[in-house]
């Protein structure tokens, strides 16, 4: 009779330590993709235990939100500051995630000094190429063999599907893109290399960052994913048209990473406005309706969102390798401030006491099944 009730109380044990181990995104997606969130400094160096301790419990790979951008790696030539980044990639080292650079070349958040002279004249293509093949090869071999995969161009191709007119394309031409690939590589060859965009449901945008990729590959340039930031809105994009996307970078014979997942609750001041940092528009109350807290009835349509976005998600899990949120708990969400400076947001599937919302549990389920 003991025996018998021993036997049960081991039964009882494995089913509880079983639904645990699938209680959290990390067990939940195993062998499906890696599960993922970006890191604010208060994170990675530890101010924030309650985000560390959920980033611990529920992710397996890590990407820094900030402090890996070259504005702050390099904010004059030839000086570099490694601190944060450094203790960025420890902090997933000792924690046995897998790292994610963000980002080598982006127009946004480059130090102004890269692309001018001591007159203040842009410099020639020769030096900007120079400039940046330096920027990358310092980078990358500083953390060779620790970084799983690089965003390596950030944000090249415009709404209209051709090549932003950023500063790197003014002076250096299309070729700006293979040659960070090229860099890239040859500071490590086994680190994977990727594309990272956003509004990529956009036919548009699809088809500009599918031209550019045929491109490269055709010219024998190594490019190993493609990202699709997340950055959702309640209106849009459609899940028919993410999938679109998903199926056709795939077809391109890249991963697919969902990257920087957010899903925003507030109004849009203006359609169509992306991701695009610069975009700013003047506070006014009506834009922040739910200072005081989030109505049950949007919350739920929100969790609905996430859900229908996660099945989609599972339904490609041989196309998918990551998916990564764009900050720990909502208090931490970049969406709190863009593109209106000082709202309350609620764009992320932990609130501001950490505590999941229920989506959380709706998807947990949803990837069990599956
Ligand atoms: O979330 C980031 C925010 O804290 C920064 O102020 C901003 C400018 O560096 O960048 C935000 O992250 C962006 C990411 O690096 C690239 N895609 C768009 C993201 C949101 O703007």
């Amino acid at each position: 009779m003991k025996k018998l009730v021993y036997f049960f109380l081991l039964i009882g044990l494995l089913a509880c330590s079983q639904q645990n181990a699938s209680s959290t995104f990390k067990s939940a997606f195993n062998g499906k993709f890696l599960m993922g969130t970006a890191l604010n400094l208060d994170q990675i160096w530890g101010r924030d235990t309650l985000g560390i301790q959920l980033t611990k419990k529920q992710f397996n790979s890590i990407v820094a939100e900030n402090c890996m951008k070259s504005m702050y790696l390099q904010p004059e030539e030839g000086q570099f500051f490694f601190d944060d980044a450094d203790r960025f990639v420890k902090f997933g080292e000792e924690n046995g995630m897998a790292i994610i650079g963000h980002t080598l070349v982006w127009h946004n958040q480059a130090p102004a000094w890269f692309f001018i002279d001591e007159k203040g004249q842009d410099v020639s293509r020769e030096v900007l190429l120079e400039r940046m093949k330096n920027h990358i090869t310092t980078v990358v071999s500083r953390y060779k063999g620790k970084i799983k995969g690089w965003d390596v161009v950030n944000e090249a191709i415009d709404g209209d599907g051709n090549f932003r007119p950023t500063k790197f394309h003014q002076i250096i031409g299309e070729d700006y893109i293979k040659y960070a690939f090229l860099f890239a590589q040859e500071a490590d060859p086994e680190a994977e290399l990727y594309y990272n965009d956003f509004s990529m449901a956009d036919e548009d945008k699809r088809n500009g960052v599918i031209a550019m990729v045929k491109t490269l590959q055709w010219q024998g340039v190594k490019v190993d994913g493609i990202g699709m930031q997340g950055h959702l809105i309640m209106s849009g994009p459609s899940i028919d048209e993410f999938e679109k996307s998903i199926v056709a970078f795939s077809e391109l014979g890249v991963k697919v990473m969902i990257t920087e997942l957010d899903l925003s609750v507030l109004p849009i001041p203006k359609p169509n406005i992306g991701a695009d940092v610069t975009a700013n528009f003047e506070y006014m109350q009506e834009m922040n309706p739910y200072a005081e807290g989030l109505p049950d009835s949007v919350l739920q349509v929100q969790q609905q969102r996430y859900v229908d976005f996660f099945r989609l998600f599972l339904k490609h899990t041989d196309k998918i390798d990551r998916v990564t949120f764009w900050g720990v708990a909502d208090g931490d969400s970049w969406k709190n401030d863009w593109p209106v400076h000082g709202r309350t947001d609620y764009a992320l599937l932990f609130d501001r006491s950490h505590q999941a919302k229920s989506a959380v549990a709706d998807i947990l389920k949803m990837a069990k099944k599956r």
